[in-house]
């Protein structure tokens, strides 16, 4: 395993990022990670990414999800190059300090591959899925390398966390229509930047996100940390995503209580 470098080290925030990540729903913070350690974990990811990959239909015979990314989940069983960043104290700090909460515990760990020529990532707000009581959850999305605007790097409407409209649908065509219309009649500015390899962005849960089509030949690697707050709670599932979440991401959990499972190991506290 290579050095972790500043995966390893404490990263205190700035008030002003702290108040950004409040006021906005997100923030993309540049130079968290080493750029050479980025460059050495993500061989390895992009390996189990295409040995435990299942959607192997062509571009145009896939559903609009599977255009969208190849998503393999629960990594950190499969790679201690994905271990590196799931059990990285500094990201799981940073994501503590943006929730306002004593402490994180894992969520989920999930690789995000957008390949060449893949299509949207629609429109959505990732709480859907998740059968929490409170709002204290975040995601950081991880690019393993340069994301300029022709890959499809992860895009979001600022300030929608605080907007309830559209809580109730998943990834799909319908996400993506009513979610777009929402963002133009509340006039919603929408942030979509390249990504600096080191650079990283923390969204909440209800923060409504997307992103563009991978125009080039060149996937779009990508590794994602969900966090919840250390004392988040379950809730009685609202849907069947949220029921297999439950299941899949928090087995022995249930509802009224806090997931202290060894699938969500607190990953940072104060
Ligand atoms: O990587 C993408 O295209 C989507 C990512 C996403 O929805 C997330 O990390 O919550």
């Amino acid at each position: 395993m290579t050095h972790l470098g500043l995966l390893d080290e404490p990263l205190s925030l700035d008030n002003h990022v702290r108040q950004s990540f409040d006021d906005e729903g997100f923030v993309k913070i540049k130079g968290v990670l080493d750029q050479d350690v980025i460059r050495a974990l993500e061989p390895e990811i992009t390996e189990k990414v295409i040995e435990l990959n299942t959607i192997h239909l062509p571009m145009e015979q896939r559903s609009t999800y599977d255009k969208a990314f190849l998503q393999v989940g629960q990594l950190r069983f499969q790679s201690a190059a994905a271990r590196a960043f799931v059990f990285s104290k500094r990201l799981a700090r940073v994501a503590a300090e943006l929730l306002g909460v004593r402490g994180v515990r894992l969520y989920s760990d999930q690789a995000l591959y957008k390949e060449g020529g893949g299509g949207i990532t629609p429109w959505h707000a990732d709480q859907y899925y998740w059968p929490f009581a409170s709002d204290r959850a975040c995601t950081v999305w991880i690019p393993l390398q340069e994301t300029p605007l022709e890959i499809g790097p992860l895009s979001f409407a600022v300030g929608s966390h605080r907007f309830s409209f559209g809580r109730d649908l998943g990834i799909s065509d319908e996400s993506e229509s009513a979610l777009q219309g929402a963002v133009e009649a509340q006039n919603f500015e929408v942030v979509e930047e390249p990504y600096e390899v080191g650079e990283v962005s923390y969204h909440l849960g209800w923060t409504f996100h997307r992103a563009s089509p991978n125009r080039t030949s060149i996937p779009r690697r990508v590794m994602t940390v969900i966090y919840m707050d250390v004392d988040m709670v379950v809730a009685e599932p609202s849907n069947t995503s949220q029921a297999n979440d439950l299941r899949f991401e928090m087995p022995g959990a249930v509802p009224g209580a806090v997931p202290d499972t060894p699938y969500n190991p607190e990953l940072y506290a104060r």
